[in-house]
């Protein structure tokens, strides 16, 4: 032995007792432990534990006993975020008996979870004027940990509240929503550190992933998913210019995280501007990425991007799954992530390397998008269709991946399918992975498009066309074929807000837009319990126990891109529960277009009125030839009208309080939406 290694292994001996001292002390031991445990009488985070597997190993209510299941309790909110701006996707969080809820509005309930008792609430005074919301008023969760509940804002705050008054104990803004950022993702704590993903993807904005010390809201590190030209991924933004600094790339949602390989993981959306790739050849890591990185520290450990060089809007926006599986013998572990191209994309966690299987595959071709020569399919099962049909009025339709240029193309998926923000559970009983759907075609086309700072920045839109179809699938794919097991068509959209939860009991349970609350066998798929809540159900469920009973709970407040019935409840089920079903609301639409009754001879149509925002008033008018039509934004962010079919006209982009007047000459059935926001349909019949 040389002299001098004994010191040096002496100080390193002593290196590592500092080090496993200070791991000794972790700020909350017990919410560390829950977190890392299968899910069981608390949930405790966004997906239940670490694994965002939304698996419950809770089994007193099962597939035999599930019929007897009834309305322990409804609690309303007080008309937090009740409005069709607002949806409602939050999971409840359950811990000793007390349950913690966020409404779209930012504001945070504490409830008897046994009762439903309103303990305290926290109004978040958000400033209701924010223009940079993208999607629809929505918050997808809470964190806790430390005696605290952690938010993140639509103003890009995170905020630390006291679990028992609501008190805010602290507040960090990770940006300035004036510069396009938001969060509407739930955080994730874990061992001190309060993880945060940021929203803003449509307006330019630089995506990161922000780690917070979850004591005192000190910004601890971010890692941005758009890398500088030094960086790893630099390469694949055109050298010399600063398209990566607002090529978009936020986070969504939840990051999952293993304790053992030290690693977070998290799901990337899609590149900014969305439509328009002409000014940004090469791949652009990391937009529709799975990005891991190195928990404690925030650095890269390895990616897979979904989508190379992203024009369709294709991000990656459900949360990621880790799950734990045999493969031809051997024990893997597998991180999985279902994307808005349809397809649920299964790698190794400790690599990034596919589990089952991904080919890169030539694809079409337009040299004046840049388009990426090939794209990676996924061996096994899309859960949605991925080919549109081409519809009167068009020119030309595609199937995934077909560029577009300036002549509207009809693609699938489109919209906010496949699946988008909504959770996927993993069931290790089954092996499956409950993927919901959205099956819808788009007319995709790009236009140029300038960066303002704080503006909308997208290169072009994309709108169903007006009559076409729009429904859903939910779909239990084999984790070790990536297979369909069973699918179901569904009536309404889904994949947007809802997701599900799955149970030792053998129960998948999930809402539906149109109120309904449905169980279903996680074997077969058959459908063994629906209780009508009286209000869109859009939000993934959790379960629970206290005092030895089981509890179901969902909340139920509509979602504004679905359409469905808005409210402010939570409601929740249990075996010994005594509360019947509600009349059911308005369905959520099932074709794409302008609903309501035709108002006659209105020339005044109001933009965002009424708290709805994302609104024409009246959506549908009749007027005679010559009439001049006024529209009038009464909203709180930009809108426009915009011709769709017939005609070339527009408003522009109209600011809250302003107008403009378009004269109608000729007769005809005129259509229009709003181009930032194309689930807005507006119809103005000429006679
Ligand atoms: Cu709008």
């Amino acid at each position: 032995m040389r002299p001098g290694w004994r010191p040096f292994s002496f100080l390193l001996g002593f290196g590592f007792l500092i080090f496993s001292l200070s791991c000794a002390v972790a700020a909350d031991p017990e919410m560390d432990r829950l977190l890392r445990s299968p899910i069981g009488k608390d949930w405790v985070t966004n997906g239940g534990n670490l694994t965002n597997s939304r698996y419950s190993t809770l089994k007193q209510i099962d597939t035999s006993n599930i019929h007897k299941l009834k309305g322990a309790w409804m609690t309303r909110l007080k008309g937090s975020g009740v409005g069709g701006k607002y949806s409602f996707e939050a999971s409840p969080l359950v811990k000793d008996g007390i349950m913690y809820v966020v409404t779209g509005n930012d504001d945070v309930f504490a409830l008897d979870a046994k009762t439903g008792a309103i303990i305290w609430e926290h109004w978040s005074g958000i400033d209701q004027q924010i223009s940079t919301v993208c999607c629809g008023w929505v918050n997808r969760g809470l964190a806790m940990g430390e005696g605290m509940l952690y938010l993140g804002q639509l103003d890009a705050n995170v905020v630390a509240l006291d679990m028992k008054t609501g008190k805010v104990a602290w507040k960090t803004p990770i940006e300035q929503w004036q510069n396009g950022y938001g969060i509407t993702s739930a955080p994730l704590y874990y061992d001190g550190v309060i993880y945060s993903g940021i929203t803003g993807g449509e307006f330019g904005v630089r995506g990161r992933l922000t780690a917070l010390n979850a004591k005192t809201g000190e910004i601890m590190w971010r890692w941005f998913t758009l890398p500088g030209p030094e960086d790893i991924g630099g390469e694949t933004w055109p050298a010399g210019t600063d398209h990566a600094m607002r090529g978009g790339a936020t986070i969504w949602n939840t990051p999952a995280l293993d304790p053992e390989l030290g690693l977070i993981y998290f799901a990337v959306g899609n590149c900014g501007p969305d439509y328009d790739g002409s000014m940004r050849e090469g791949d652009n890591l990391f937009c529709t990425s799975i990005v891991a990185l190195k928990a404690k520290t925030g650095e890269y450990a390895w990616h897979f991007q979904q989508v190379h060089h992203d024009i369709w809007d294709y991000d990656a926006a459900s949360p990621v799954v880790l799950f734990d599986t045999v493969i031809n013998g051997e024990p893997r572990k597998g991180i999985a992530e279902a994307g808005r191209t349809g397809w649920v994309y299964i790698l190794d966690r400790t690599n990034g390397k596919p589990l089952i299987g991904i080919e890169e595959k030539p694809v079409p071709q337009d040299p004046r998008q840049k388009t990426a020569k090939t794209q990676p399919f996924p061996v096994g099962d899309a859960t949605v269709p991925q080919c549109a049909e081409l519809l009167p009025g068009y020119d030309a339709a595609g199937c995934i991946f077909t560029p577009f240029w300036e002549t509207p193309v009809l693609i699938q998926p489109s919209g906010l399918g496949g699946t988008n923000w909504a959770p996927m559970p993993y069931s290790p009983d089954t092996g499956y992975f409950y993927v919901p759907g959205t099956i819808r075609s788009s007319a995709f086309t790009r236009y140029s498009d300038k960066y303002v700072k704080g503006l909308r920045y997208t290169g072009g839109g994309q709108s169903a066309p007006i009559d076409s179809p729009m429904f859903g699938t939910f779909t239990a794919i084999d984790a070790k074929t990536n297979k369909i097991a069973w699918q179901h068509k569904t009536p309404y959209r889904l994949g947007g807000g809802g997701g599900s939860t799955v149970t030792a009991g053998g129960l998948v349970l999930r809402g539906e837009p149109d109120g309904n609350f449905l169980a279903l066998d996680a074997k077969s798929g058959k459908e063994l319990f629906r209780f009508q809540t009286g209000f869109g159900a859009d939000a993934p469920p959790v379960v629970y126990e206290v005092d030895g009973t089981q509890y179901i709970a969902i909340a139920t407040g509509g979602n504004s891109l679905q359409g469905s019935a808005y409210g402010d409840a939570v409601w929740v089920f249990s075996l010994n529960g005594q509360l019947g079903p509600l009349w059911p609301p308005p369905p959520p639409p099932t074709v794409a277009g302008p609903t309501g009754a035709i108002a006659a001879g209105v020339d005044a149509i109001k933009i965002g009125g009424g708290n709805v925002e994302y609104s024409f008033a009246p959506a549908r008018t009749r007027i005679k030839a010559g009439t001049t039509v006024t529209f009038s934004n009464v909203g709180d962010i930009p809108h426009d009208a915009t011709a769709l079919r017939l005609g070339d006209w527009t408003t522009g982009a109209l600011a809250k309080g302003e107008s403009k007047s378009v004269t109608f000459s000729k007769a005809g059935v005129y259509y229009y939406i709003c181009t930032p926001h194309p689930w807005m349909y507006g119809q103005v019949i000429v006679e």
